[in-house]
């Protein structure tokens, strides 16, 4: 009880949580359950976009798009290693992953159909990413707060390249303008899911907002992202893809339409678009790689016999 009481009282005066202190079991493993699904929707969501990098329509946007997906396999791995942190394994956090037991961010169970889906990403999904993430920059458990600090930085610069991906598109033909709104209108509520499920039917957030593991509630990050996002739509001149989006002014907020909450259980539950796919692109790379790491570990132990 004396603990807990000391534990709490930390978290209360803004302290960080760090992996020898002691916690409540609970506090672990809701920190293993957030880091981890993290972790995983990082490394899945690298293949929406993996998938474009040979189609990309110019050696810039190539290399643009090589060096973004290369930082979210990176944030994966930062992720991990905090996840490590709280005594699991990352062969563990790897087995849940493949054998589907563990949930990773439903957005990436949707297919990129054309290359302004690249643009959509970066600038939908990467900027509800950040709404999301600069919270946790100031999340009570140490590791992942300092991991959250990285990512943050490097998000910005991948919103911003989805933004110019959409810019370019706006400012060209019609053809490549119908483009844009057809993947603004596509991605559009799938980006509203990310933030999870209303407050009401949200499980943790009560515990989360406590331990600070959470700062905002989902739909009051789900509210910020709209209203930082309607400019934005705006000023690439396409059309609202919600036409319940309107300003209240008492509420100095946008008003927006129903989310099919039925579609976002599907997915979650390993029904959506792409979850079967996902999962098992990632199960057939496991076992392909599999020579890579038992490589990587008989040179690891030829390099130490020698300096033995
Ligand atoms: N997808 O009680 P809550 C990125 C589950 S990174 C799937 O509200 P919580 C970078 C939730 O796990 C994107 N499942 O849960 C990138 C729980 O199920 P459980 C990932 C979801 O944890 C960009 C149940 O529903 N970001 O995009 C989702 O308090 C571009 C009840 O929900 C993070 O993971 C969902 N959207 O709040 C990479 C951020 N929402 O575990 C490549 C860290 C909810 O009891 C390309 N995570 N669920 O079986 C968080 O902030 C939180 O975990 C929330 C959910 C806000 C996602």
């Amino acid at each position: 009880m004396e603990q807990e009481q000391i534990f709490q009282s930390k978290i209360d005066s803004n302290q960080s949580i760090e992996p020898k202190d002691w916690m409540p079991e609970k506090y672990r493993q809701t920190h293993i359950r957030q880091i981890s699904q993290h972790a995983h929707s990082e490394i899945i969501g690298m293949l929406p976009e993996a998938n474009w990098i040979t189609r990309a329509p110019t050696l810039k946007r190539k290399v643009t798009l090589l060096a973004k997906v290369q930082d979210e396999g990176g944030h994966g791995l930062y992720l991990y290693s905090a996840c490590e942190t709280l005594g699991i394994s990352r062969d563990e956090l790897t087995a849940q992953l493949l054998s589907g037991k563990a949930k990773y961010s439903s957005i990436f169970n949707y297919p990129a159909l054309t290359w302004a889906d690249m643009g959509a990403i970066g600038w939908l999904v990467d900027g509800a990413a950040i709404m999301n993430q600069v919270m946790l920059t100031r999340t009570s458990y140490g590791p992942y707060a300092r991991a959250m600090v990285r990512i943050c930085k490097e998000e910005s610069f991948h919103q911003r390249q989805g933004f110019d991906i959409m810019l370019t598109l706006c400012k060209g033909t019609e053809v490549q303008k119908k483009m844009a709104q057809d993947a603004l209108n596509r991605w559009w509520w799938p980006s509203l899911m990310m933030f999870g499920p209303r407050d009401e039917e949200s499980t943790h957030t009560t515990q989360a907002l406590k331990w600070k593991i959470k700062l905002k509630t989902n739909d009051e990050l789900r509210q910020m992202f709209i209203d930082q996002t309607i400019p934005q739509i705006k000023l690439l001149g396409l059309e609202l893809p919600d036409k319940d989006l309107k300003w209240n002014e008492e509420r100095n907020h946008y008003d927006f339409g129903q989310i099919d909450w039925d579609e976002f259980w599907k997915v979650i539950n390993g029904d959506g678009p792409c979850n079967k796919q996902r999962l098992e692109s990632k199960r057939n790379s496991w076992f392909e790689g599999a020579w890579v790491r038992e490589a990587a570990l008989a040179y690891a132990e030829k390099k130490s016999d020698i300096y033995i």
